[in-house]
C-alpha cells in the first residue's frame, strides 16, 4: 500500500492526476471572494463540545494515522446536512463561468464499470489501480464521459471537482470546506467513539445504511444497497446531527493538508491541519469502498489526493464561516 501521490493505496483511493497522461495544462481560475452565490443546502447545527478523534474501534488503516485518538474541542458551526448536489453546483458554474480542473486538463478519473465513453477516449489505468481509467471528456456534467449526462442526477452528488474546485464553489458561496476535525466530529452524530455515524452496528445490520459496494471488488457489484456508483444525497438515514451519508456515497473534501503524523502534534482546539503538504484530506469512503477490502467508509478514516485531482466518486461538502452561537 503507498500514501504518496497515489490516493489511499485502497479499492476506492483514486490515482492522483499526474498519474493519468495529462493531455492539457490548467490554470487557476479566479472567482469573485463572496460573490453572494445562491448557497441553498439545508444547515446542520453541530453544537460546540469535546470529543475524541482519532480510531477506537482497531479497524485503523495504520498508514492513514488515524491515531493516536486525542480529544479535540470545537465551537458551534453549521455544516451542509448534504453534500453538494449537482443541480447546486451547476448554480455556481452558471453564475460565474468556472470551469473545472477536469474541464481544462480534458479528462477525470472514472471507475472502469462506469465508463461511458468511446475506447479512443481511455487514456490508460495507473498501474496498481487498473479499475480506475483516466477518461476524455469526463466532468462534472459527464461523469462516466463524453457518452454521459445528468439526467436524473440532479439530486445527486456533484462528482469530478478537485479540491481547488470546491474551495472555488465555497468562494462564490461566501463559505468554505470543514476541517479534518469538524468533519470528524460532525460525522459522528454525537455518539462519542463510534465506528460509524449510526453507531457501532455493522453497515448490513438492519439493512443497508450507506452506500458502499458489495460482492466481488472491483468486477461484480450485487447491488444490494441499491446503487452502483452514486445514490441522491438524500439517501439512508441522516445523523444525530442531521447529516445525510457522512460516510459512503462519495468520499468529501476537507480543507487540511494530509499529514499521516498530524494527530501527533496538532493542536487540540479547533484544530486545522499541517501548515504545508502536497495532498489534502479527503474523508468518509465512498461507492467503491467494500467491508472486507478497503474499509474506510468509517467516522475515524482518512484518504487523499492532490489539490488538482478529481474522480467519480469524491464531492464535498461546505460549513459556514465564522462563529455560530448554539
Ligand atoms: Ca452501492
Ligand atoms: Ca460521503
Ligand atoms: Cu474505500
Amino acid at each position: 500500500m503507498t500514501t504518496d501521490d497515489a490516493g489511499c493505496g485502497c479499492g476506492c483511493g483514486t490515482p492522483g492526476r499526474s498519474a493519468f497522461l495529462s493531455i492539457g495544462t490548467g490554470a487557476p481560475q479566479e472567482v469573485p471572494p463572496a460573490a453572494g452565490g445562491r448557497h441553498s443546502i439545508e444547515q446542520a447545527l453541530v453544537p460546540a463540545g469535546t470529543f475524541t478523534m482519532g480510531d477506537s474501534s482497531g479497524d485503523q488503516n495504520p498508514a492513514d494515522g488515524e491515531t493516536p485518538r486525542h480529544e479535540v474541542t470545537l465551537g458551534a458551526f453549521e455544516i451542509d446536512a448534504t453534500s453538494v448536489t449537482n443541480a447546486d453546483f451547476a448554480r455556481f458554474v452558471d453564475d460565474t463561468g468556472y470551469r473545472t480542473e477536469a474541464e481544462t486538463f480534458g479528462f477525470s478519473a472514472v471507475f472502469h464499470l462506469a465508463v461511458a465513453a468511446p475506447e479512443d477516449d481511455v487514456l490508460g489505468q495507473p498501474p496498481g489501480t487498473p479499475w480506475w481509467f483516466g477518461v476524455r471528456g469526463a466532468d462534472w456534467r459527464h461523469p462516466g464521459g463524453s457518452r454521459s449526462d445528468l439526467d436524473g442526477l440532479g439530486d445527486h452528488p456533484v462528482t469530478h471537482v478537485s479540491w481547488n474546485d470546491a474551495v472555488a464553489y465555497c468562494s462564490w458561496a461566501g463559505r468554505r470546506l470543514p476541517t479534518e476535525a469538524e468533519w470528524e466530529y460532525a460525522a459522528r452524530g454525537g455518539i462519542d467513539g463510534a465506528k460509524y455515524p449510526w453507531g457501532d452496528a455493522e453497515v448490513d445490520e438492519g439493512g443497508w445504511r450507506a452506500n458502499i459496494w458489495q460482492g466481488t471488488f472491483p468486477r461484480e457489484n450485487t447491488l444490494e444497497d441499491g446503487w452502483l456508483t452514486t445514490a441522491p444525497v438524500r439517501s439512508f438515514a441522516p445523523n444525530g446531527y442531521g447529516l445525510w451519508q457522512p460516510v459512503g456515497n462519495v468520499w468529501e473534501w476537507c480543507q487540511d493538508w494530509f499529514d499521516p503524523r498530524a494527530y501527533q502534534r496538532g493542536p487540540v482546539t479547533a484544530p486545522a491541519g499541517p501548515g504545508r503538504g502536497t495532498a489534502r484530506v479527503l474523508r468518509g469512503g465512498s461507492y467503491l469502498c467494500h467491508i472486507s477490502y478497503c474499509n474506510r467508509y468509517r467516522n475515524s478514516a482518512r484518504s487523499q489526493n492532490t489539490p488538482d485531482s478529481s474522480m467519480g466518486n469524491a464531492g464535498f461538502r461546505t460549513v459556514a464561516r465564522g462563529a455560530v452561537t448554539a
